[in-house]
Order: structure tokens, then sequence, then C-alpha cells
């Protein structure tokens, strides 16, 4: 099986790339967002929907399905693709973020992770080969490698032994892969430390893989921070291959992030601040409880073309959400998706017309981050 890496151009004003990205389900154009869908489903909207608001690949989690509904459920489905009905492309995480983000409910070893569900306080033990595993059986196109995602606040001495264990894992997790027809992609740490980062890099490359994502970014630093360490550290991954910035992020954090030469983003933030009342337009984010949508007939921005813009006022949307109307929800949600998808297909005809930097101006002219 081929997940063949298609550069279409590179840019002379930065290092933006175009490509296309080929597997089982389909091609991906990048650079490209993908909506997340924890729990098989992206909160709220039917797969036509993700689908409609231009969403070319979703993005799942090994952690949740595995405690619920479980793998073998799933693969006794026919797999994601199936059990959910999204025939697209999709990429499982491989809950190296989700375990660690459970504070006092994980011990980690050189074995791997013992942690505690969220949902019963039930015992589990994740390893690379038992999360190779699960991968395989949930049957998603990309997995992601076993990684620990090293906290913002590590010192250089845990985000080395970190990023050490992590290629330790890195190796098992290939050794394990048991499906051609599912991409692993390997992942980079190093905390904040750009030689750290650089050596993890070298250290993941050693393992022969068809993509590889910057892990442990994002994380709580400061954006500067983040943007440093993409300058000096993401051109050192394979320029035939993609590049994945987990969990990024904001519109800004994808406009900027593409002039690094990432390919691939997720977040949940669409739809996260969609439950809140939030939304984006090209001026920043806005609150759709704020008074002055009370009475305004207008979009949530005027020339979108998401289903929700086309549709109904700010007025309507105010009115859904200080009701508790789920339908208030579902339409920021979409509106929000649309707009991240949109965001990403003007960056790849800036990219194609070989004016990223004057796009990026643009955008940054309007965006108050
Ligand atoms: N590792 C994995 N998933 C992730 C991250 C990581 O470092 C991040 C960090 N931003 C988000 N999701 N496996
Ligand atoms: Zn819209």
């Amino acid at each position: 099986m081929s997940f063949e890496f298609e550069k279409l151009v590179e840019a002379s004003d930065s290092k933006a790339r175009l490509g296309k990205f080929h597997t089982p389900h389909g091609v991906i154009n990048t650079p490209t967002f993908m909506p997340v869908g924890t729990q098989a489903t992206v909160k709220t909207l039917s797969p036509e929907e993700v689908k409609e608001a231009k969403s070319q690949i979703i993005l799942a989690n090994t952690y949740h399905l595995y405690l619920r509904p479980g793998h073998e459920l799933i693969r006794s489905a026919g797999g994601l693709h199936r059990f959910m009905h999204w025939d697209g492309p999709i990429l499982t995480d491989s809950g190296g973020f989700q375990v660690f983000s459970l504070g006092d409910l994980r011990k980690i070893t050189e074995e791997g992770v013992l942690f505690r569900s969220h949902l019963d306080g039930s015992k589990h033990l994740f390893t690379p080969e038992s999360v190779m595993g699960i991968e395989n059986a949930l049957g998603a196109d990309i997995i992601m490698a076993f990684d620990e995602c090293t906290p913002a606040d590590a010192d250089e001495a845990y985000a080395r032994q970190s990023l050490e264990r992590t290629h330790r894992w890195l190796k098992r997790c290939a050794a394990a892969h048991k499906r051609p027809d599912q991409a692993l992609f390997g992942i980079v740490q190093g905390g904040i430390f750009p030689e750290l980062r650089l050596e993890s890099i070298q250290r993941t490359l050693e393992v022969d893989l068809p993509g590889y994502a910057i892990g442990g970014l994002s994380v709580g630093e400061p954006n500067e921070v983040m943007y440093d360490l993409l300058d000096q550290t993401a051109d050192e991954l394979p320029k035939d291959k993609p590049r994945y910035l987990m969990g990024v992020g904001n519109p800004d954090n994808l406009v900027e992030g593409v002039g690094y030469g990432i390919d691939m983003f997720d977040c949940v933030q669409a739809t996260r601040i969609a439950r809140h009342g939030a939304f984006w337009t090209g001026q920043g984010r806005e609150n759709i409880r704020n008074a002055k949508n009370q009475e305004d007939f207008s979009p949530l921005e005027n020339g979108c073309g998401c289903y929700a813009c086309q549709h109904y006022s700010r007025a309507y949307i105010r009115h859904l959400v200080q009701a508790k109307e789920v339908f208030g929800i579902r339409l920021l949600s979409l509106h929000n998706i649309y707009f991240l998808n949109h965001l990403m297909e003007q960056l790849r005809e800036a990219i194609r017309q070989d004016t990223y930097q004057a796009f990026r101006k643009s955008f940054f002219a309007q965006y108050t981050v």
C-alpha cells in the first residue's frame, strides 16, 4: 500500500508547501485542517455536514474508543469508517496525549503507561504494542505512534529522558504495527529545547515512515516560543513526507504554521468554542451571546459560504444559544469548521500563486489574536 505524498508547489517566500497525500480512503490536499471526532463523532454534526463544511479527513481518539465502546466492538462493526459512516480518510491519535493529561491517575514506566479510566476508575495499561493493536483494530488510514507528550514546564533533563523513551517506544510501535493499509506516523518531542527537538527529529527519522508529526507544542507555552521552535526545526523533517503539527490550533496558528512548512493540523477548538457560544470571523473570535447581536439580522460572517451563514442570522443563532437549543451549537460548529477549512483552502491557493506572505499579511491586518 503506498501512502504517496506528492509535493506540487514549494513557496519561494516561506517554507510553505502544497501537496497531495494519498490514502486508501481518498486524497488529502495539503496543507489541511482535521476536525476532531474524539468519540467517533464530530460533536453534534453528521458526517455529511462535516463533509459539506469542506473537511477532507477527521481525527478520532484511541484512548476514548478503547475505553468505550471498545476497539473489538468497532472491529466487529467493520472498522471505524463503517461504524461511524465516514468514508473519507481518518487519523487516530494514540492516547499518548490523553493518558498524560490524566495527572495523578497515571504511572509511566519503560513498559508503558498504567492509568485509571476517567469513566469508572478501572485500571488499564497502554504499551506501544497494545496501542498498535487497538489502532489496527480501529482501522484508521493514519495511526499515530504511542509517545509521551512532554509537558511545557519540563526541564531539560526530563525532556531528554522523555524523548528517549518516546524513541524506544516508536521502534516498538513500528515492530508491532501489522497493517500495511494504515500509515504509521512518528512523533517528535523535546519540550521547548531546540537542540533536543533537532535530536528528536534525527532519532525519529531512524524509523522510515510515511509521515511525521510534531508533538508537545501548544501545551501552555507562549505562541512565540512555539513559532521559534517551528522556525528552527520543522524544515528538518523530510520534504517528501507530510508533516503534522498535533493539537494546533487557532486560525492564527494555522496561518503561521503553514509558513513553517506544516501540512496537517487538528484542534478541538472549532467545536469546543461553539459550545461556549463563540465563533471566528476574519476579525477574530467573537461570542454570539454579546448584546450587540440581539437584533443583528446579518450572518455570522458576511460572504461566508457555510450552511449557517447561508440561512441564519446572528439574532436567530443568539436566540438559540440563549434558549439552550442544541441547533445553535450545531450552527456555530458548522461555521467554525467551515471557517478553518476555508482558511486552509485560501492558504493552498496562496501557495499555488506563490503569494503566501501577501496572504499572511492581509490576514493579520484584519485578524485580532
Ligand atoms: N502527542 C500526541 N497527541 C497530541 C499531542 C502530542 O504531543 C499534542 C500536543 N499538542 C496534541 N495531541 N500523541
Ligand atoms: Zn459561516
